[in-house]
């Protein structure tokens, strides 16, 4: 049965009232995650606005154990805490290792590739919200070209970002998945898919940040559906090589595949308030070429 907002599970493992700033995605993503692993999870968790989230011992908002790792570790730390379920016997838990972009794409690249190549059984979600927000805002490789970060205020930044899904890919795992956190139902379902599948499972999760971004905290969902719906984000799932579009992407190829312009995206967030018209139309191009490839890839014509 599809699950809905009627009936997905009314379980809570994420408390209210958590430390994460108002208007959070990385909150709503994190609800929806628990709630598809139905609290049978232990979590390692990098330096991060999500170890905020979790509180400090002995206060915590979530009901589910947590280890705190090391930046660089969260891939060794989920391999442990794999065999350490091994040895114990233990086979109802799933292991889930969850950071930042600058956890993932840049701080814990290698951990994550070496767990992800020995095939360690346990399932990685990054969290993207294209900056190092907990400590200010310093651009990270998933920061976007033109992005005004702690680290680049005055140009923005100049390099393109760096794509994870499409490098997690590349390891042959047996499910890769984008996803966003106001596409919460999508993203609920992708993680139950994956809890049921062995091996390394990996999940792209967009979250938009409202005072990284510098948008009013009230339009965060508005935010991340234009992120869809422009083409910034595209929701897929590749299962055993299989590529599929999903959701609200999955509906607009059907359609067609017709665009909103990338600029209704840019230009309720501050940090884009330098970029020129001929970097929009770059960045609208660039975005273009990318959808129809993953069209394309879905087995859908451009009309
Ligand atoms: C080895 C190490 N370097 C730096 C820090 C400081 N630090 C704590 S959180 C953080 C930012 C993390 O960014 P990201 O992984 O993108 O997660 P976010 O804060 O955006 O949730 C940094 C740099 C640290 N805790 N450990
Ligand atoms: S800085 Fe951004 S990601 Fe971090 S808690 Fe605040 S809104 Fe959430």
């Amino acid at each position: 049965m599809k699950t809905t907002a009627l009936n997905i599970t009314e379980k809570e493992f994420l408390l209210s009232g958590n430390r994460t700033c108002p208007g959070c995605s990385l909150s709503l993503a994190y609800r929806h995650i628990l709630k598809a692993l139905d609290g049978k999870a232990i979590v390692t968790v990098p330096a991060s606005c999500l170890t905020v989230l979790h509180g400090m011992y002995p206060v915590t908002s979530v009901l589910v154990p947590c280890v705190n790792t090391p930046f660089a570790s969260t891939g060794a730390s989920a391999a442990g805490l794999v065999a350490g379920l091994k040895a114990v016997g233990r086979k109802d838990l799933t292991v889930l290792a969850i950071a930042g972009d600058g956890g993932t794409h840049d701080i814990g690249i290698q951990a994550l590739s070496g767990a992800a190549e020995r095939q360690t059984d346990f399932l990685y979600i990054c969290y993207d919200n294209e900056g190092y927000m907990n400590t200010g805002n310093q651009r990270s490789s998933s920061t976007p070209p033109g992005a005004l970060s702690g680290t680049t205020p005055v140009v923005g930044k100049v390099q393109p970002q760096k794509d994870i899904t499409a490098i997690m890919e590349a390891h042959e795992l047996p499910y890769v998945a984008t996803a966003s956190a106001c596409h919460p139902l999508d993203l609920y379902e992708k993680v139950k898919k994956a809890r049921g599948i062995n091996g390394t499972r990996f999940m792209h999760v967009f979250v938009p940040c409202p005072p990284g971004w510098r948008f009013d905290f009230s339009d965060t969902v508005k935010i991340g559906r234009l992120a869809v719906e422009t083409g910034w984000v595209v929701l897929y799932e590749v299962e055993d090589g299989e590529f599929r579009l999903t959701d609200a992407s999955e509906s607009m190829a059907r359609k067609g595949g017709k665009l909103r312009p990338l600029v209704e995206y840019l230009s309720p967030q501050e940090r884009f308030r330098n970029l020129s018209g001929e970097q929009i139309e770059k960045m609208q191009a660039r975005v273009e070429k990318r959808w129809h490839k993953f069209m394309e890839r879905a087995g859908f014509k451009a009309k």
